[in-house]
């Protein structure tokens, strides 16, 4: 076990306290939110929790999770208690870029219909400025990609088609991704409402005022950023 697991699992251990018996559990996709559905299943089974449903974010998750002896239902129409799901980076503000991954539109689904949004993830992901290190991935529609790719670029970011193994990468939802480098620049917000606005976009990675909690643990301890804005009714 990396150093870095050890500090994923402290912080899905941590997260996994806004959890109670009878509720609905989004969960995340990725290598720390995989240390919350092995958690998660490990109280359920050792009956500290008990009735707890969880809402997969991707196929991924899925298997892990029926793994764990989760049981899985369809996104209710009234939400979910709480999300857990890992970040590729997060400012102090709790704004977050996600999706490197891939299961960004998922995820932002189930992130936008809890009641209580947590962030998990090991020290490194903390940056000081939103598209530091990693680029905005957006999902897109492979019909019409060169126009929605000029588009994203007349936006001030280097759009690149993502691939894996030298194929092109597909989503859960059987779209492509332009992973969006940014410049010093950037401002997030202005970057998120211009994506939102391009037809062909089906969604993107920036996770803006959404998360009201990050566990971000490192050889230091666990450090908690709790944002300022109220959980949803
Ligand atoms: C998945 O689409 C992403 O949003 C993940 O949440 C993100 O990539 C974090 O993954 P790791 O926990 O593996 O770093």
């Amino acid at each position: 076990v990396s150093e870095l697991d050890e500090f994923k699992a402290d912080a899905a251990r941590a997260a996994l306290e806004h959890v109670r018996s009878g509720t609905v559990v989004g969960l995340g996709s990725g290598s720390t939110a995989a240390f919350v559905i092995t958690e998660l299943g490990r109280r359920l089974r050792d009956g500290e929790l008990r009735d707890v449903r969880g809402v997969p974010t991707s196929s991924g998750t899925e298997r892990l999770a029926v793994a764990a002896g989760i049981p899985l239902v369809a996104l209710p129409a009234d939400g979910v208690d709480v999300a857990i799901d890992g970040m590729d980076e997060v400012d102090g503000a709790l704004d977050a870029i996600k999706g490197l991954g891939g299961a960004l539109t998922r995820e932002k689904i189930v992130a936008a219909a809890a009641r209580t949004f947590v962030l998990v993830a090991d020290h490194t992901k903390r940056v000081r400025r939103l598209g530091e290190r990693c680029p905005v991935p957006v999902e897109v529609l492979e019909f019409g990609l060169e126009r929605t790719a000029s588009r994203l670029a007349a936006l001030g970011c280097r759009p690149v088609l993502r691939r894996r193994d030298d194929v092109v990468y597909r989503t859960d939802n059987a779209h492509v991704v332009l992973d969006c480098a940014v410049g010093e620049d950037f401002e997030p917000a202005v970057f998120a409402a211009a994506v939102e606005r391009l037809p062909g976009v089906v969604g993107h990675g920036l996770f803006l005022g959404m998360a009201s909690v990050a566990y971000l643990a490192g050889a230091d301890g666990l450090s908690t950023l709790r944002s300022s804005r109220a959980e949803r009714p």
